[in-house]
């Protein structure tokens, strides 16, 4: 008998992750399963907004999920499905940033640093998006690899409107995605875009009925953990080379130095300098 044949086919897995939580969090939720992070803000009650405190712990859990090895694939989402995240949080805005305790004296604007993180992870993140990704709340999806919206999703930047803007990711990584005139548009009129008029735009990946969002985005995510880790991380890099000037590249040639020590030449050297020796470079191909 072929056993190819023979083969039960393997079983549709539902989306259902296990998933195991882990760090001390009093804003965000961190868990892990089957190769996946999931890092999820939690603060419902103001839409996911995020305070200091959210984005100290944002940047923890993310550092957590690079340096697991065994993550391959990061979902950020936000609790419940009215909200994705509403920005930063208006209650608590200074005169110089957004101040609460774990910043008592000085005003922070410490959105940007998760942005750049999201950016250098060399693992993909999805944007897992119920509800509004509205403000600071709809660049963070902007920044991700991947948009999955559930069918309930409002998108939108509010900044003309409540005094603030992002001139960083927030305008041209947005214009590179959807286009000059329409960022131009998205931020200049501060309307709120429904999740198909999003996908038509190419702002989200793919729509799916609220209560498949996580099925779908898992799927999605196991679908990448199926592929090489490393031409993944090297097509990140590659993608974001350019719109991140000198700091992409400095990111792409830091993977090609990986990919350098990884190979017989390079450790070549090291094998030379610990052994005392000259280095028999002559036995590696002058490739054309
Ligand atoms: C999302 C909206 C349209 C939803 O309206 P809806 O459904 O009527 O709900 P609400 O009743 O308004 O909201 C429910 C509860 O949630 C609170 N809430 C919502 N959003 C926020 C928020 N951003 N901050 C604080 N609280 C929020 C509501 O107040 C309500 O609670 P109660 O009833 O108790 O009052 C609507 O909620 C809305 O328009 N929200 C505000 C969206 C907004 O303007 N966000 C801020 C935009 N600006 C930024 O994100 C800053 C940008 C930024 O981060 C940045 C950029 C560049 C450089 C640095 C920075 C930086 O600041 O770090």
């Amino acid at each position: 008998v072929d056993e190819r044949v023979a083969a039960e086919p393997a079983p549709e897995r539902d989306g259902a992750v296990d998933w195991k939580r882990s760090g001390q969090y009093e804003d965000i939720i961190y868990e892990t399963g089957e190769g996946i992070a999931k890092i999820t803000i939690n603060r419902p009650e103001r839409h996911n907004a995020f305070r200091p405190t959210t984005l100290f712990e944002l940047k923890d859990a993310f550092n957590a999920a690079q340096e697991d090895a065994e993550v391959g694939v990061i979902i950020f989402t936000g609790a419940g499905e009215r909200a994705f995240c509403s920005g930063g949080d208006q209650k608590i805005r200074g005169d110089d940033g957004y101040v609460d305790k774990s910043t008592p004296h000085v005003g922070r604007l410490n959105v940007l640093d998760l942005q750049v993180q999201i950016r250098r992870c060399p693992k993909p993140v999805i944007a897992m998006i119920a509800g509004y990704a509205i403000g600071g709340g709809h660049v963070l999806h902007v920044c991700c690899d991947l948009s999955i919206a559930a069918d309930n999703a409002v998108f939108g930047q509010t900044g003309p409107k409540v005094g603030s803007f992002d001139g960083g990711y927030g305008s041209w990584l947005l214009a590179e995605t959807v286009g000059l005139k329409r960022a131009r548009e998205i931020w200049y009129l501060c309307r709120q875009y429904d999740a198909r008029t999003a996908l038509d735009w190419g702002l989200v990946n793919a729509v799916v009925p609220l209560a498949e969002l996580e099925t779908e985005t898992v799927k999605w995510a196991r679908e990448m953990l199926e592929k090489s880790p490393l031409a993944l991380r090297m097509l990140k890099g590659a993608l974001n080379a350019v719109t991140d000037g000198a700091a992409g590249m400095q990111q792409f040639a830091g993977d090609a130095t990986l990919l350098y020590y990884m190979s017989e030449e390079a450790q070549e050297g090291r094998d030379a300098f610990k052994e005392k020796r000259a280095p028999d470079f002559g036995r590696f191909p002058r490739r054309p």
